[in-house]
């Protein structure tokens, strides 16, 4: 029966869909944008390209052959999968998702499909995403596949390169059936669960290009989630643009992306600018409170580390998401539209406001139309003085805020 309704589904150009119940829960993940790309880090031939260093090859056009001398380079010997992984898990992070194949077609684990992989074509020839696997399997972390499925700058076949194949009349199908498709059975077979496939822009891809792709992936693994930049409305979960907040709540499976550095998600030697941990701050509780996922990101360096700065700042929010983890894990989205003072989360029976910009004359009102509450700091459980007034409740805060980043009051009723 089910063989049956899985054909009558592919006839009828259905999307089957996964289960997506971890997903809204997680609420934290941790992107990694990590390819040849953070060798040249947003400079070619002495000139910076500023902005998204993982788009080096388009932007200075460099032809397949010249690119290709990158992966002679790749040698992160630096690279320890536990440690990043037990970095991600210390920072509150619930998943990771990383780049398997970037616009640039350079597979990060042994592919059979294309030589063009980090085993085949470095020095190094160890499968990133194999170890990543592993540790993220013994710590309990779930793991996600970034694939470009439409751009891909080493096939002609592919979404983009007009430097190297122009006037050329693209196949792409034959590059869907002969190198995404095949990756992604690759992806989906060999690394055991798979928690996603983050699935980028691109082409304006058919609604049949679409719902083939998707119906694959859940050909192997029917639980794991695609995410909507697949087009045609296809996908098991709306994933917005990049660094972009939510401007409305929902209760669906929903994920803002934002990296440090503002506009690079490979490492960029260009972007040395980054958010701040309050500006990350602001972007979590923003996010969270619209009920979104915020997936965060980091572009690992040549060496297979993080930036020290990302470390540091990562762990500073991190430290206030562990002390505050009842108000954000599990958690829904805002009941109120935006409050002065800062964001909102909740669970059945409480309200977590996230005060992230203590009032001056302490006094903080909630509209709870009069029904009967109580109130307390969320870390120390001291008990905060309150009274309806009205539709409002009333609360009386002290003068000093508890946390300087963000103070959590619990809010019962
Ligand atoms: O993987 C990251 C980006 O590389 C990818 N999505 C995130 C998660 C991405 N793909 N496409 N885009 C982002 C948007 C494309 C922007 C472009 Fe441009 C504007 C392409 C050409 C003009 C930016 C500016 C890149 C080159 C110039």
């Amino acid at each position: 029966i089910v063989l049956c309704l899985q054909l009558y589904a592919q006839e009828q150009n259905v999307v089957q869909k996964a289960d997506t119940k971890w997903f809204p829960e997680a609420k934290l993940g941790l992107f990694l944008h990590y390819g040849l790309y953070a060798i040249p880090a947003g400079v070619w031939k002495g000139k910076e390209y500023k902005g998204v260093g993982e788009w080096i090859q388009e932007r200075a056009k460099i032809p397949i052959s010249e690119y290709e001398q990158l992966a002679t380079q790749f040698n992160p010997q630096q690279f320890d999968a536990n440690e990043w992984v037990l970095f991600a898990k210390d920072c509150g992070f619930k998943y990771i998702v990383i780049t398997t194949k970037h616009h640039d077609g350079f597979a990060m684990y042994k592919s059979d499909v294309s030589k063009f992989n980090i085993v085949d074509a470095t020095p190094f020839k160890r499968d990133i995403i194999r170890e990543l696997a592993d540790a993220c399997k013994k710590h309990g972390m779930k793991l996600g596949f970034y694939y470009s499925q439409s751009r891909d700058w080493h096939e002609a076949d592919a979404e983009g390169n007009l430097w190297d194949f122009k006037g050329y009349q693209k196949n792409f199908q034959k590059y869907l059936d002969e190198k995404c498709k095949p990756q992604l059975q690759e992806l989906l077979t060999r690394y055991g669960d798979v928690a996603l496939i983050w699935f980028d822009g691109g082409r304006k891809m058919s609604d049949n290009e679409s719902t083939q792709l998707v119906n694959w992936v859940h050909k192997f693994q029917p639980n794991c989630l695609t995410s909507s930049r697949i087009g045609n409305g296809r996908g098991d979960y709306e994933t917005l643009s990049d660094n972009k907040l939510p401007t409305t709540t929902t209760d669906q499976a929903y994920e803002a992306l934002f990296t440090h550095n503002f506009r690079s998600w490979g490492y960029s030697k260009t972007e040395t600018k980054l958010r701040t941990p309050q500006e990350l701050m602001e972007v979590l509780l923003n996010t969270i409170s619209k009920g979104a996922n915020l997936l965060l990101n980091i572009g690992p360096k040549p060496e297979g580390v993080f930036q020290e700065e990302s470390i540091r700042d990562f762990r500073i929010i991190g430290k206030w998401i562990n002390a505050n983890a009842e108000a954000i894990y599990g958690s829904k989205g805002s009941p109120f539209p935006e409050m002065p003072w800062g964001y909102i989360t909740s669970k059945p029976g409480a309200l977590y406001l996230h005060v992230t910009k203590w009032p001056e004359d302490q006094k903080l009102s909630l509209p709870l139309n009069g029904r009967s509450s109580s109130a307390k700091f969320l870390v120390s459980g001291k008990k905060i003085k309150s009274k309806i007034a009205g539709e409002n409740l009333l609360l009386s805060l002290p003068a000093k805020q508890p946390d300087e980043m963000c103070t959590v009051i619990k809010v019962s009723y």
